[in-house]
């Protein structure tokens, strides 16, 4: 019989030792984890994603982004229980957004279907996220992280967009860019994520600093995309991060001067 390991508070459930699953040599874990994939023609690449997927996670939410190629059905072959979302709009943004509201775990994972990811790291940011953080921020220049996958434009760019966000929000990231991160679904609804493209990643990273929520950034190695060519356009997804990032600032200010006004109408109205 499995021991009591927490005595449980008055509405709960004793947690029994069968609740926990391993997930290193020395962390075991109760909350279940989902892994949300998004992926547009990546058949060939999938073989390489899954290999690096623990076998401890609760579910795999793959989102579908209308593929003409063999994706779902490799994706069923290689995980049988595979959750399956259509998306309803176009985009990463709105991919990642069908596939959070299907997930029914306590940690949400993203990960990339094109190989770039690897699986093996998700340990990390479960880990940080069971030590106390709302949201476990992938970097590939935090020390011990890298990247095989950016030429030396999208690098400036990237450092270029994330210096505006430390500045203008008050963040302290390495990175802006990049589609390796984890959070609480409960996050969500603190985040209200409502956007379609490339820009996700960047509005999840200034909303969670908005929310106050507590972020902890983990290096993370971005490897070469395996098959395939890459469906961002820099230039193009570069401004649409930058407009973004201007629109939470003004909707920042906004949000300033309505907190501000009752107060100016008090004293307006105690100075008359
Ligand atoms: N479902 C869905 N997935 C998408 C869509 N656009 C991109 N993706 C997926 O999002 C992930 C990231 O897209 P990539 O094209 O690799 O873009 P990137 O990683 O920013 O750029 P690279 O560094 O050049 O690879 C991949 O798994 C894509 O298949 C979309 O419209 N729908
Ligand atoms: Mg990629």
């Amino acid at each position: 019989m499995s021991s009591v390991l927490r005595t449980p508070g008055p509405d709960r459930e004793p947690l029994l030792a069968a609740h926990y699953r391993p997930i290193s040599s020395h962390l075991a874990i109760t909350p279940p984890v989902s892994v949300v994939i998004p992926a547009m023609n990546e058949a060939e690449n999938l073989p390489y994603v899954f290999k690096t997927l623990p076998d401890w996670i609760h579910e795999v939410v793959l989102v579908d982004g209308d593929s003409t190629d063999d994706t779902v059905d490799v994706a069923r072959s290689l995980w049988p229980d595979v959750k399956v979302v259509a998306q309803r709009g176009k985009g990463k943004g709105d991919a990642l957004i069908s596939g959070f509201e299907a997930c029914s775990g306590d940690i949400v994972v993203m990960v990339d279907a094109d190989g770039s990811a690897d699986g093996n790291e998700i340990v990390s940011y479960v880990s940080a996220l069971v030590s106390g953080a709302d949201f476990a921020k992938g970097s590939r220049f935090a020390n011990g992280g890298g990247t095989d996958d950016m030429t030396l434009i999208r690098k400036l760019g990237n450092w270029a967009l994330c210096t505006v966000v430390n500045r203008k929000f008050g963040a302290r990231y390495t990175d802006l860019c990049y589609g390796y991160n984890a959070f609480w679904r409960h996050c969500l609804d603190k985040i209200d994520l409502d956007c379609t493209g490339f820009e996700v990643e960047t509005l999840m990273n200034i909303r969670v600093v908005k929310a106050g929520l507590k972020v902890q950034e983990i290096p993370s190695h971005e490897y070469l995309r395996i098959h395939g060519t890459s469906n961002l356009r820099a230039v193009r997804d570069g401004l649409r991060v930058l407009r973004v990032i201007l629109q939470e600032r003004s909707n920042r200010r906004a949000l300033r001067r309505g907190r501000r006004s009752p107060l100016a109408d008090s004293r307006r109205g105690a100075a008359s």
